[in-house]
């Protein structure tokens, strides 16, 4: 490994949130990293080569149904083994030192290590000459963002975006709706720290349910709707389960959607009036921005190169050596962060 950088999904799962949450573990999953050895049979990388690896795997088998469809990214070849913190073949390849007592494995990553072990099939081989501290970014959260606009959403030129939660995925996602003409696009967040960056890249308007004591957000937004009926598009970027129903429910009348991103808590479920989908709004959600992991990390590094997809200012952070870890969680959890790379070896900076 040679970067990392922390994705709210890392500490929602340290801090016991995530009903498959094992322990212990080493955690990450948003990395950019160079091949150091190869397994038996393994074919599609070498070493030396530059990866990002992809918590959802691409297999490419003609017998996967995921694989071959072009309606799902979701190949679920190792999702078993992956979710019990193991390698495909049931082994852990993490032993603690002091007692050789065994270490989990987390989302098929384990990346917040100098060395980890991965699957071929969740290997995205890219250009060398990439700076692997800006590809890390597209192992999960910017990808996510651009993906769930281009890929599960579709938005379309003109239509109308609101976008609940301003970190590194709803900022993306502001940008992916930016690039693709979409307007207005708005922004909700309760740091309004996060506002400036948020109209620099495309929001038209920016929210704090702070000010608005005692109005739910979707009567909020639906009142500042161009139609005044609510939202082509709303995303939720939050993982919080009356945001996704604020979201949902700020949708348009007739025809809104509503992308459920967040990542909510164990046990939490969303409520909503069924006559929200009977009078036309529809829900969908994402994983990895519907990205076919090892097809599209490469061609999103090509066009981060050609200068199509500014990331340079997602990262606010950058700390050095795996013992840093902590203080890039303490960083991320500050309010002032969209990603804190650490970076562990030579070579960060292409
Ligand atoms: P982040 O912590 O950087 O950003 C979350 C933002 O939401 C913050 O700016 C925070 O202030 C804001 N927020 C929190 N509660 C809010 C509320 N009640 N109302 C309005 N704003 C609120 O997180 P991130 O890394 O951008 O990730 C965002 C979410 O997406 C997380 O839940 C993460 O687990 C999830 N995620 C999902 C996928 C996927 O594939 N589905 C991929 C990556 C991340
Ligand atoms: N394990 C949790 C859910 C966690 C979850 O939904 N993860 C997202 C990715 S978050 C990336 O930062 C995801 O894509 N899930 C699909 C999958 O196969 O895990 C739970 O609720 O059990
Ligand atoms: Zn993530």
């Amino acid at each position: 490994m040679i970067c990392n950088a922390l994705c709210h999904t890392d500490i929602y799962t340290l801090g016991g949130s995530d009903p498959e949450g094992l322990f212990p573990s080493i955690l990450g999953h948003e990395a950019g990293a160079v091949v150091e050895a190869i397994g038996e049979g393994v074919t599609s990388v070498q070493v030396g080569d530059h990866v990002v690896p992809g918590y959802t795997p691409q297999c490419k088998a003609p017998s996967c149904i995921f694989c071959m469809s072009p309606k799902t990214n979701l190949c679920p070849q190792i999702r078993g083994s992956q979710g019990k913190g193991l390698m495909p073949d049931g082994t852990t390849r993490f032993t603690l030192k002091r007692d050789g007592s065994q270490i989990f494995h987390f989302m098929g990553c384990s990346t917040f290590a100098e060395y980890t072990v991965l699957a071929e099939i969740s290997c995205a081989k890219i250009d060398p000459t990439f700076a692997l501290e800006k590809a890390c970014l597209f192992g999960c959260g910017v990808a996510t963002g651009l993906g769930a606009v281009w890929n599960n959403a579709k938005v379309e030129p003109f239509s109308s975006v609101a976008v609940f939660g301003l970190g590194a995925v709803g900022f993306a996602v502001i940008q992916a709706a930016k690039a693709v003409g979409a307007h207005p696009i708005v922004g909700v967040d309760l740091n309004p720290k996060k506002f400036a960056l948020a109209k620099q890249l495309g929001c038209t308007a920016c929210y704090n349910p702070q000010d608005y004591p005692g109005k739910p957000m979707q009567q909020v937004l639906v009142g500042e709707s161009p139609t005044g009926f609510g939202w082509d598009y709303t995303f939720d970027c939050t993982g919080n389960t009356d945001v996704m129903r604020a979201a949902l429910e700020a949708a348009h009348r007739g025809w809104g959607q509503c992308c459920i991103i967040g990542v909510a808590a164990s046990g939490k479920e969303i409520a909503t009036r069924p006559f929200q989908f009977i009078t036309g709004r529809r829900c969908l959600g994402t994983a990895f921005g519907g990205w076919k992991t090892r097809d599209a990390i490469p061609m999103l590094v090509q066009r981060a190169m050609r200068g199509e997809i500014a990331v340079d200012h997602f990262i606010t952070h950058r700390f050095y050596g795996v013992g840093a870890t902590k203080s890039a969680l303490d960083a991320l959890h500050s309010g002032d962060c969209l990603r804190a790379v650490v970076a562990y070896g030579e070579g960060a900076a292409a």
